[in-house]
């Protein structure tokens, strides 16, 4: 009942289309639920979203949770009281979700999760996940360095600045980059603290752990504003980024490949942000009762500084 009173609000009056018929896309309602606004890749991702949402003419409900896992809660249940079609959010963190998901999955609501993973044991609670490969991004992280110091046998001292702790993103790149450093002794990371994906925290955690770290030759950032944080903290201690400590991040947003371009962080694993057309895609077929994928993972590539030079000019977020 919910789900046809919402189609007809949504067709304006205008008689709209029938109740069997496959729904046309002004018919639709969608509720995302947002992380927040913590960093570069986000606001790429919250715009690429939203334009596509646009561009498809689907209605497209909007929160932004503050990185608060009760806030997105709070606005999934806003969602499943308001009938919308179908729910999609970028889960805060991994964990504690069965219960709201249950909501909408009473309520006959399809949920799509973009960007991160929930850790649930039920599968049935989402209908798809669309995303990146987050251990397979730690694991490029790590191939680098490991790469970049196979001539040498000296120690290789690494801070790893974290995402905010228990987001899938930041579990994973830990546990791929570990897993990759782990083949051999010399490196070792001697710090390893969450700057909750934000430039702010990037800075503070760096500026703090180089002064009980004094010998640290590697930051490896879960995200390119923690990398960015982390320059402005070398800077500071009067070191050079780049040079006296070589930095590693992931995403690839332009302030981050400006940064790889200039010299100052070494190299970047690629993260997309661009989810919005596929995301519109999949709701799209789950509205048409259509079977959907329940994994799928997007294509993202590596940036050392000399294609960062090349890939800067065209670099769109
Ligand atoms: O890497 C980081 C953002 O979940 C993949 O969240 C996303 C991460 C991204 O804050 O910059």
């Amino acid at each position: 009942m919910m789900l046809a009173l919402t189609g007809c609000a949504q067709g304006g009056g205008g008689g709209g289309g029938t109740e069997e018929g496959p729904k046309d896309p002004s018919e639709i309602v969608v509720g995302f639920a947002q992380v927040g606004a913590e960093s570069g890749w986000r606001t790429a991702n919250t715009k690429d979203i939203q334009a596509a949402f646009e561009e498809a003419g689907i209605e497209l409900k909007f929160s932004d949770a503050q990185q608060k896992q009760e806030n997105q809660i709070k606005a999934i249940r806003s969602y499943i009281q308001q009938g919308v079609d179908v729910i999609s959010f970028s889960p805060v963190v991994e964990t504690g979700w069965d219960a709201v998901l249950k909501e909408a999955k009473d309520a006959g609501i399809p949920v799509v999760l973009t960007d991160r993973a929930v850790d649930s044991q039920d599968e049935s609670l989402y209908v798809s996940f669309l995303g990146s490969d987050f251990v397979e991004e730690g694991k490029k992280a790590g191939e680098w360095l490991v790469e970049e110091y196979a001539d040498s046998t000296d120690p290789v001292n690494i801070i790893q600045l974290e995402g905010t702790t228990g987001a899938a993103p930041a579990i994973d790149r830990a546990e791929g980059f570990a897993e990759v450093i782990a083949d051999d002794e010399k490196f070792e990371v001697v710090a390893s603290q969450t700057g909750d994906f934000t430039r702010a925290g990037g800075k503070q955690v760096t500026e703090a752990l180089l002064k009980s770290n004094p010998d640290v030759d590697v930051i490896y950032a879960h995200n390119d504003d923690m990398g960015l944080g982390a320059i402005e903290a070398i800077e500071a201690a009067g070191m050079k980024p780049g040079e006296d400590i070589k930095i590693i991040t992931v995403d690839a947003v332009k302030d981050g490949m400006q940064a790889l371009a200039d010299g100052k962080i070494n190299f970047i694993v690629e993260c997309s942000p661009l989810l919005g057309k596929q995301l519109v895609d999949i709701v799209k077929k789950v509205v048409a009762g259509e079977e959907v994928e329940k994994r799928i993972i997007t294509e993202e590539t590596t940036f050392t500084q000399e294609e960062a030079v090349e890939a800067l000019p065209d670099r769109q977020y």
